[in-house]
This record gives C-alpha cells, sequence and structure tokens, in this order.
C-alpha cells in the first residue's frame, strides 16, 4: 500500500483523464459529451448507441456518487482520502466500481472483453490521443489483441491504488507523451 500522499498524487492525474476540457470539474455533461465521441466513433445505432449512452450515464453516476451533480479535483480526491483514511477498502471498492463501470463501457459487445479499438475510441472520448492509447494498451495487455475486462479492472486498481511502481510508472511514462 501506497502512502497516502503519493496515493494523492495518483488520483489527482486519474481526474485530469477524466476531465476532457481541464476545467477542473466533472459534470453530467462530460459523460454525455463522452458517449457522443464514442457512439460516434464505433457507429453505433439504436439499442447499441443507447445501451453505450447508458452504461457511460452510469460512469458519470458511479464517479459522482448519488448525491453530487458535478465534482472538482480536490473534491474527488478529498472523497478517496476521507474513505482511505476511514476505512481503506472503501477507497478500494470506489475506484474498482468506477474502473468496472469504465471498462464496461469499452466492452461494447459485451464479452468481458476490450479490444484495442475499444480503449482507443475510450481513450480519444475523454480526449487522450491516439498513440498514447495504443501504447498504454500495450503495456496492459502484455501484447494480446484482447484484455479481460477484469483483468483491465485488476490492472487499473493496481495502478491506482497501489504501491506497484513497475505498473504505476509505465503508466505515468506513458501519460506524460
Ligand atoms: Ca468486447
Amino acid at each position: 500500500m501506497a502512502d497516502l500522499q503519493v496515493l494523492q498524487e495518483k488520483w489527482r492525474m486519474w481526474f485530469d483523464s477524466l476531465d476532457v476540457n481541464k476545467s477542473g470539474v466533472l459534470t453530467p455533461k462530460t459523460w454525455t459529451d463522452a458517449a457522443d465521441v464514442l457512439i460516434s466513433g464505433h457507429s453505433l445505432e439504436g439499442n447499441d448507441a443507447a445501451t453505450a449512452r447508458a452504461k457511460m450515464g452510469k460512469l458519470g453516476k458511479t464517479v459522482l456518487g448519488d448525491s453530487q451533480s458535478s465534482i472538482t479535483k480536490e473534491q474527488f480526491t478529498q472523497n478517496l482520502t476521507t474513505f482511505f483514511e476511514k476505512d481503506q477498502k472503501q477507497a478500494l471498492d470506489y475506484i474498482t466500481s468506477v474502473l468496472r463501470s469504465l471498462f464496461e463501457v469499452m466492452d461494447t459487445n459485451n464479452d468481458c472483453m476490450v479490444d484495442e479499438a475499444g480503449f482507443v475510441l475510450m481513450c480519444r472520448a475523454f480526449g487522450h490521443g491516439e498513440d498514447t492509447a495504443k501504447v498504454v494498451f500495450k503495456i496492459i495487455s502484455g501484447g494480446q489483441d484482447q484484455i479481460d475486462v477484469d483483468v483491465c479492472v485488476k490492472f487499473w486498481t493496481d495502478v491506482w491504488f497501489s504501491a506497484d511502481n513497475e505498473k504505476w510508472q509505465n503508466i505515468s511514462e506513458a501519460l506524460k507523451q
């Protein structure tokens, strides 16, 4: 387990990776905008588009929590800190549920696997470059074409919540590019 300061740095970076327009706040519009990019990128129509929109909405609700309609970077970091200080498992549960919602959005065909194209599109929906996304996908997948959603969730839980320096270093290097 990493110490709290290191974790807070990570959590701010995680927030930044979701804050497409760098406004310092996540709002319901963050998720509808991201859903629009994802739906047009995958050329989803009808039910598939509705499902993607619903999954993105669920992700937004998971991040914001029930009581909030928007969240700033400091609130986000503070919420996780409060969880962490009260009961580390609560912080871990929150991170895991956000990550699970995130990867469910990427799994547009519901086979519990995420492929490179889906991962890249999701990253683009949150304003990240295609090249960075491909590098990050390669780090997570270890060169495989597809990754199990559970494996993705575990990988990123380690990145955002554990003292696994190797995973963290690889990812933070890639994100800086
Ligand atoms: Ca899939």
